[in-house]
């Protein structure tokens, strides 16, 4: 019954930032597959490829000008077959990035679509005429500005959820579809073991796109309400699962922002007719700003409470029924030890490094550990814009400060330094001579200064490392099934507690108590534990039953 990815642990390569082979400041394909046995030493079993197609890399990739061509900044397509060929060969499997709910505008279907209204390409894309001097409707992209752009060339707008350069395909066109199952299937030809879909569940757009609810502060409306989980969304992943998905073992993941649980049980059914999982971001967004003008730009913490009320939430909501992901980071994300944890001394950085993948790997749903979380990577705390390259933090800034006026150069220099894509962005760390082995040349994105201290060669070396412990939750998720199958319950009492987050994961034959401290203070819980119980994993050299002291975790078997 249990499917070999619901005890699969996924992890996520940011090419650009990984390893560069060539010394030319920017990682690449041979990069990646010099430092594969270090991923398959870790025990992942699938690797999880940030785009590596060709592309103008205005948003890193996600803009994609030929999804059958490799980025000449990573290779060729021989780097990419010989990185396939060795990960098979040390037993890894290769998920790539499928970006279609948009392209690059320097993409051929959108050079075409752009010609003239007749041109055959001129529905791949969503044109429209304007209304009363202006864009279609008022909504905004999610990088700033509006999510319309004018061309001159017909007199229409063609709409864009992200930048300007990247439109958004029109899945209204049968067309549109086939072209994409058609690549995914070029992609599966060549032995590519699944794909992670970009923004999936923003494909249907609504009938005759209407205006989105507007707050005061907004200078355009959020378009997200109206694009996320369309009218015809499942419907076209029911169809790609027919033209694709169903007639090979693909893994298939769906990032889908503004998911409830209750639309995921369709995405990501167990009976497989949509996709294997979804990836939602519901517990990313527990740190947000409370003004919605300011978004994720914010500089609190999540409360434990938060973050327990909604991990439980989707716990028990897709139990049975459907599948999830299990993140902390990934490319758009501040480094979680920085975020929910405590990166302030080392001591702390280590043990609350190790909490949080408690927490975590612990749950039911599929992990992911992307690029340097295993070694505790922290955020980069830039002090400058000039310090950033992505172009949404670029965006959000100007926006917010020089046109809006909500916040100042400080606060808002405050929050990107907290919750920029940057942070996630940073080159891996493998060690402490120049550029932190990642390349001899002055990397595409600065390093992280603390390389020197935080690193792969320090983490190997050191038998209590945040490595090790990544290492051995990996080890049980593959052992111990009732991490995959087990039922979660909070133990009881637990609901409001501010500080600890105590939960169970019971099978047939099996019981584990997870008891996770959120807090650096010494706190003190009773727990009722049968006499057989033994510490399965723990992040102190030993136990003090009911005392918990900072950062701790530690699982019970019994
Ligand atoms: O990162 C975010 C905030 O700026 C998210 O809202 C993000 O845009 C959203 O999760 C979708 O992300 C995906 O699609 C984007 C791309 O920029 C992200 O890197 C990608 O993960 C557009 O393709
Ligand atoms: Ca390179």
């Amino acid at each position: 019954m249990e499917k070999w990815w619901q005890n699969a642990v996924i992890y996520q390569v940011y090419p650009a930032s990984f390893q560069d082979s060539n010394n030319d400041g920017i990682g690449d394909l041979k990069g990646i597959t010099q430092r594969l046995d270090y991923i398959k030493k870790l025990g992942a079993d699938v690797l999880w490829l940030s785009p590596i197609y060709q592309s103008p890399q205005v948003d890193n990739g996600y803009d994609i000008s030929d999804y059958r061509a490799i980025n000449p900044d990573f290779g060729n397509m021989n780097d990419f077959d010989a990185l396939l060929a060795k990960a098979h060969k040390l037993g890894l499997k290769i998920m790539m990035d499928l970006v279609v709910n948009h392209t690059s505008n320097e993409h051929k279907w959108f050079q075409e679509s752009r010609k003239g209204k007749d041109n055959p390409y001129r529905d791949y894309y969503i044109w429209r005429d304007g209304k009363n001097g202006g864009a279609p409707n008022n909504w905004g992209s999610f990088f700033t500005g509006p999510a319309w752009q004018y061309d001159s060339e017909t007199d229409q707008y063609y709409l864009h959820l992200f930048a300007p350069e990247q439109p958004d395909l029109n899945w209204e066109n049968p067309n549109v579809r086939h072209s994409v199952y058609d690549m995914m299937n070029w992609w599966a030809d060549k032995g590519v073991d699944g794909f992670r879909m970009d923004v999936i569940n923003y494909i249907s757009k609504p009938e005759n796109l209407p205006d989105a609810k507007k707050d005061p502060n907004e200078m355009y409306a959020n378009p997200e309400p109206l694009v996320a989980n369309g009218h015809r969304v499942h419907e076209f992943l029911r169809e790609m699962n027919q033209a694709v998905l169903s007639k090979r073992q693909l893994i298939s993941v769906g990032e889908t922002p503004s998911v409830t649980t209750e639309e995921a049980k369709k995405y990501a059914n167990l009976d497989n007719s949509e996709l294997n999982m979804v990836f939602q971001f519901e517990h990313m967004g527990l740190d947000g700003n409370s003004d919605p003008a300011l978004g994720r730009w914010a500089d609190r913490k999540a409360s434990l409470k938060d973050l327990r009320a909604n991990l439980t939430k989707w716990q028990k909501a897709l139990a049975g029924k459907a599948w999830n992901s299990l993140y902390w980071n990934n490319h758009d994300q501040p480094r979680v030890v920085s975020r929910f944890g405590d990166d302030k001394s080392e001591k702390n950085r280590v043990l609350s490094a190790k909490m949080l993948a408690t927490m975590l790997h612990m749950q039911q749903g599929t992990p992911y550990i992307y690029e340097g979380e295993e070694i505790g990577m922290t955020n980069a705390y830039f002090p400058n814009l000039n310090d950033y390259v992505d172009i949404d933090s670029i965006n959000s800034y100007h926006q917010i400060v020089d046109q809006q006026h909500l916040v100042d150069d400080k606060t808002m220099m405050k929050y990107i330094e907290m919750h920029s894509r940057d942070n996630a962005r940073t080159p891996m760390q493998w060690d402490s001579t120049q550029n932190a082995g990642f390349s001899k040349h002055q990397p595409w994105e600065k390093m992280n200064p603390n390389f020197e201290k935080i690193n792969v060669q320090q983490a190997l070396d050191d038998p209590n490392s945040i490595f090790y412990y990544y290492q051995k939750l990996i080890e049980f998720r593959h052992t111990l099934p009732v991490i995959t199958n087990g039922t979660y319950e909070l133990v009881p009492g637990n609901e409001d507690d501010e500080q600890i987050y105590a939960f169970t994961r019971t099978n047939s034959d099996t019981t584990l108590l997870i008891i996770l401290n959120y807090t650096d203070n010494t706190l003190s819980r009773d727990y009722d534990l049968p006499s057989d119980a033994k510490i399965l994993i723990s992040n102190y050299p030993d136990d003090q039953g009911n005392t918990i002291r900072p950062y701790e975790a530690k699982v019970y078997q019994y």
